[in-house]
C-alpha cells in the first residue's frame, strides 16, 4: 500500500511536472499563454526601453525589477508552440513549425540579450541600459518579421 502510494505521488509529481513545462488542454490554450506570457514581457521590457529612450524618467530599481521580470518571462513562451498550435487567434506564422530550428535560434538570441539587459539594469548605468534595450529591441523585431504576421 505504501509502495503503492509512493507511487501515485510520484506519477503524480512527473504528470505536473510536464504539465507546468509543455502541454496543455487544449491549442488556444497553449496560443493564450504564449501571448499572454510575450504580453508581460513587452510590458515590462517597454517600461525599461521608455527610460532608455527619455520617454520615462529614469528610476534605476523600478528598471531592475522590471527588466528582471521581462528576463524570466522571456522563457515562457516557447514550451507553448507545439505542434497543432499554428491555427486559431494567432499571427504567428506557418514557417514557425517548418523552421523549428531557425525560430528556436531567435527565441534563443532574444532571451540572451534579454539576460543581457537584466545584467545591465543591475549596474544602473544608463548607457549600459541604452545598448542592451537596443539589442533586445532588435531580436524582438527580427523574430516579428520573420514569424509574425503584419
Ligand atoms: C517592443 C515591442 C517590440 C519591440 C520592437 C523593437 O517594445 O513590442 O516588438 O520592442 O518594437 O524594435
Amino acid at each position: 500500500m505504501k509502495t503503492l502510494i509512493s507511487f501515485a505521488m510520484a506519477a503524480t509529481t512527473l504528470a505536473f511536472a510536464s504539465t507546468a513545462s509543455a502541454q496543455f488542454a487544449k491549442p488556444e490554450d497553449a496560443i493564450k499563454y504564449r501571448k499572454n506570457a510575450l504580453f508581460v514581457m513587452q510590458q515590462n521590457f517597454g517600461r525599461v526601453a521608455a527610460m532608455a529612450s527619455g520617454k520615462a524618467p529614469f528610476d534605476a530599481k523600478v528598471a531592475a525589477e522590471s527588466a528582471a521580470v521581462a528576463d524570466y518571462v522571456a522563457k515562457l513562451p516557447w514550451a507553448a508552440f507545439g505542434e497543432g498550435t499554428d491555427k486559431g487567434d494567432t499571427r504567428a506564422k506557418p514557417e514557425i513549425w517548418k523552421e523549428a530550428a531557425k525560430f528556436k535560434e531567435h527565441s534563443d538570441k532574444m532571451q540572451a540579450e534579454m539576460s543581457k539587459l537584466a545584467a545591465a539594469t543591475k549596474t544602473g548605468n544608463l548607457d549600459s541600459i541604452k545598448a542592451a534595450v537596443n539589442a533586445t529591441g532588435g531580436t524582438c523585431k527580427a523574430c516579428h518579421d520573420a514569424y509574425r504576421k503584419d
